[in-house]
């Protein structure tokens, strides 16, 4: 059985040809292939706040459609500040095949006529599943606090909802041990010692599940989505990574899993195969001349980055009135290779930090020198007598001492 994964593809109309570009690459693929199942594990569009007549929405509804002309779906929600509800709309889309979004914990069989789903019910009357898929849309606390046990402390509730979930999916195990056929386990979580991208930031989501738990599933195949880093976690875990590049920092390889498990074996054996998909390679990088940082030119001499064919934004902090003896013509000339360079010039008026410098300073005397500085003024040395005056003296005595 052969079996089309891919997650996190974060549909956001901002990169919606490069998204359209990846999503391409996955319907290709999969019409080479023809898988006899397609799983989406999470995190379709980028925002909850998704317009139905957006070019993003529509991006999904076309291409997820034309998956499911070529094999039955399953999508499942992601991070509910991506996926928000937006998602269940998808299961309104068709193809020659169903699209099943799951959002909620969920087993199914695949039927083998048709390609259908059904929830699995104790003693089936189908007598042969193609495979048996458990689903685990991202575990949202508040769900496990509502039926988990009110009164419960936030971090004691995170290890309730981890140990919760290694029940249910000890308990999908349980099931899939009836059925002769492939059980595939599909979800949206996070797994310890999984790689994060350098960018990725796990907002409010501290559930992590360990591999042993994942284990008690007992599937011949764990296909995952949340984490952006595409890899493989021994023996059967999977995370298909970001479809494209969401953030400067997601400098691995994006793309999707082909999996096949081979039914012939006993225990079945498992072959899997990743696809890049055409994701751009985004690259920042940063330099502070006000602060004895690199020129350019010198930092792209000693090979430390490769910028070929990347789309680099580079941020560049120069005194403001050293900003026009930049050599820009050669800074492009550094970064020839780079497909397009985004170049930030941000310019810093030396006043600004001479400004700050003034409100650290104590006495009057040398605020007021200071000041003078930054005016490019003189002060007579009297003024400066005076300030220490209204300083040192009491008011009746300055009144005394300036009057004579
Ligand atoms: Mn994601």
């Amino acid at each position: 059985m052969k079996i089309l994964h891919f997650s996190d593809v974060h549909c956001r109309d901002k990169d919606i040809d490069e998204i359209g570009d990846c999503l391409g690459e996955i319907i290709q693929v999969a019409k080479d292939e023809q898988p006899d199942l397609i799983a989406m594990a999470g995190d379709t569009f980028d925002s909850r706040m998704i317009r139905l007549d957006s070019p993003s929405a529509r991006l999904i509804f076309q291409d997820y459609s034309e998956l499911a002309d070529i094999a039955p779906m399953i999508v499942i929600t992601g991070t509910p500040s991506h996926d928000g509800l937006t998602v269940q709309v998808m299961e309104h889309v068709t193809g020659r095949f169903p699209i099943h979004v799951s959002d909620f914990p969920e087993q199914l069989i695949l039927l083998t006529a048709g390609g259908g789903f059904l929830p699995l019910k104790k003693g089936s009357t189908e007598p042969q599943p193609k495979a048996l898929i458990s689903c685990t849309p991202t575990p949202t606390k508040q769900y496990w606090e509502k039926y988990g046990g009110e009164g419960k402390s936030a971090k004691e509730t995170d290890a309730e909802v981890a140990q919760a979930m290694g029940a249910m999916l000890a308990n999908f195990g349980a099931t899939a041990a009836d059925l002769d056929c492939p059980h595939i386990l599909v979800g949206h979580f996070q797994v310890g010692g999984a790689f994060l991208s350098e960018t990725q930031q796990l907002i409010g989501q501290d559930i992590e599940l360990s591999r042993d738990q994942i284990g008690l599933a007992n599937a011949d195949i764990v296909c995952l989505g949340h984490i952006h880093y595409p890899q493989e976690l021994k023996p059967n875990i999977f995370y298909s990574g970001s479809i494209y590049t969401k953030d400067f920092g997601e400098l691995h390889p994006h793309g999707f899993y082909i999996h096949h498990v081979n039914e012939a074996t006993t225990p079945r054996t498992l072959i899997s195969q990743f696809h890049e998909t055409p994701a751009r390679k985004l690259i920042k990088l940063k330099t502070d001349l006000t602060n004895g940082g690199r020129s350019v030119e010198a930092m792209m001499a000693d090979g430390e980055y490769d910028i070929e064919g990347a789309f680099v934004r580079l941020e560049i902090k120069v005194w403001q009135d050293e900003a026009d003896a930049l050599d820009l013509q050669a800074i492009r000339e550094a970064l020839s290779r780079a497909a397009d360079v985004d170049l930030r010039i941000q310019r810093v008026p030396r006043e600004t930090v001479r400004a700050a410098k003034l409100l650290e300073l104590q006495r009057l005397r040398d605020k007021i020198r200071e000041m003078a500085l930054l005016r490019k003024e003189q002060v007579p040395e009297t003024i400066l007598a005076k300030a220490d005056m209204l300083e040192s003296m009491e008011a009746d005595e300055v009144y005394e001492a300036v009057g004579r």
